[in-house]
């Protein structure tokens, strides 16, 4: 029997930071090749790789033949000694003395041909997650669920999931899935934050992370069809503390993200410098500004009352290097809760962030209408029954006061922290209008 204190059991990252001593190691076969003579293994654990190197005539025959056999991807115990070699690709590796197959795989289907192939790798989504690439990822989108989370519980505010079975819209009638509720009809959710609003006459501060659902039929590098929103409401908040908080948790989550996972970043090529720069103050300009701007810069008329569309805000964001808040879109094309700004009457005080680098939207939010007859005419105007929203508006009724609030799109984040060609990279298991499955 081998004595379990001789080899310690090591994380792969831990194992590298010691460089030296015996020690066991486990995980999975992420390349491998060599000769008759020697064996070099390249193991893979969720912290990192490390090279192990089996020598023919210095084991027993029974571990030359398992590293001999051993496919990529097959999870492994490896004991032996660490030791320092620059040519190992992390600088350390374990000179094998035995190795214990746990799982064998045979014919591991991603090859280096398929990695250009983004409908082959969608489809093997639940092994391709194993991928440096996609490992990495999930680790930068845990550390925004996670920076979310401290960023609001230090403000003392509370977490309230939504339900995701909905009688209404949130975000316009357009993009709603249909669910069958038992002889009934509902919808996922496409947004909290109407219960956010009714709940902060109990609680005040709220925010909640949720999934959201939406049926976007546009096929862009942006949309999912369930995406998660971090979303948060604030009783007796007005548009400038608004702008200030979303400005204070993006910045909270670079910081983050940069103290956290900068071995991540390197690792899917993100020039982390461009994430440096993002600092306090972020510009802020109004709609109208944003148009004179793609008029000006970019020879683009966008006429006044018409959305910026995602064309749009990339050729806009190009000219910041840090996120950019878009204040005051014309009332008329702004979701029913959105308030005149009395200002400006004819645009509303709301506000979308927008990330540089052609990332676009990632922040939505405004201050809330508390005017019962203007609500009902919005909903009007969205085509949607305010008898439905009797609920919402019984919350303007009973000691109504001025809040605000926004929903920050957590793969949007991710994509541009990450630097990514496609939001579904951001997410373990996309879904868009094409792809459901895995
Ligand atoms: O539609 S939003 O702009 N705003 C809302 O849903 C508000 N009800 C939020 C609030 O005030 N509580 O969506 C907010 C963000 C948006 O800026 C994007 O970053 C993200 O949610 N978003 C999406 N991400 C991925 N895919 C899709 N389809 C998507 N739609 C919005």
């Amino acid at each position: 029997m081998v004595n379990k204190e001789e080899y310690p059991l090591l994380t792969v990252e831990e194992a590298v930071k010691k460089g030296e001593g015996k020690a066991s190691l486990r995980g999975w076969v992420y390349r491998k090749r060599g000769s008759n003579k020697l064996r070099f293994i390249v193991l893979r654990d969720s912290t990192g790789i490390i090279q192990l190197v089996v020598i023919n005539s210095s084991v027993e025959d029974r571990v030359w033949d398992t590293a001999e056999k051993l496919g990529i991807e097959a999870s492994i115990i490896a004991r032996g000694a660490l030791r320092k070699e620059e040519k190992a690709p992390t600088g350390v590796e374990l000179n094998v003395e035995d190795i214990t197959l746990v799982g064998s795989s045979e014919n591991w289907p991603i090859t280096k041909s398929h990695i250009k192939s983004r409908e082959f790798l969608d489809d093997h989504r639940h092994l391709w997650l194993r991928s440096r690439k996609m490992s990495s990822i999930m680790k930068v989108r845990s550390t925004v669920f996670r920076a979310i989370r401290e960023f609001f519980n230090r403000d003392n505010y509370e977490e309230m999931p939504p339900p995701i079975f909905s009688p209404n819209a949130c975000e316009g009638g357009a993009t709603l899935f249909e669910v069958k509720y038992f002889d009934k009809k509902v919808y996922l959710t496409q947004s909290w934050q109407l219960y956010g609003e009714a709940a902060i006459f109990a609680l005040e501060k709220l925010y909640c992370i949720s999934p959201c659902f939406r049926a976007e039929r546009s096929k862009t590098s942006r949309h999912l069809a369930e995406f998660w929103m971090a979303e948060v409401e604030t009783a007796w908040m007005r548009f400038e503390g608004l702008l200030k908080q979303a400005e204070e948790l993006v910045l909270f989550i670079v910081k983050e993200v940069l103290r956290k996972n900068t071995k991540e970043l390197e690792i899917l090529g993100r020039d982390i410098s461009k994430l440096r720069k993002v600092d306090a103050p972020f510009k802020k300009i109004t709609y109208s500004e944003a148009l004179k701007i793609l008029k000006e810069k970019d020879g683009v008329e966008v006429h006044w009352g018409k959305d910026l569309r995602t064309v749009e805000e990339d050729l806009l964001t190009r000219h910041f290097d840090k996120p950019v808040i878009v204040t005051n879109y014309p009332k008329e094309i702004m979701a029913f809760y959105k308030p005149r700004d009395p200002e400006n009457p004819d645009t509303a005080l709301c506000f979308d962030m927008l990330a540089p680098e052609g990332y676009g939207e990632i922040i939505g939010g405004s201050e809330r209408d508390t005017d019962i007859e203007e609500l009902k005419k919005g909903l009007e105007r969205e085509g949607e029954n305010p008898a439905n929203y009797e609920w919402y508006l019984d919350t303007r009724r009973y000691g109504s006061v001025p809040h605000s609030g926004f929903g920050l799109g957590v793969e949007r984040v991710v994509a541009w922290l990450c630097g990514l060609d496609t939001i579904r990279d951001a997410i373990p298991f996309p879904r868009t209008m094409r792809r459901w499955r895995p």
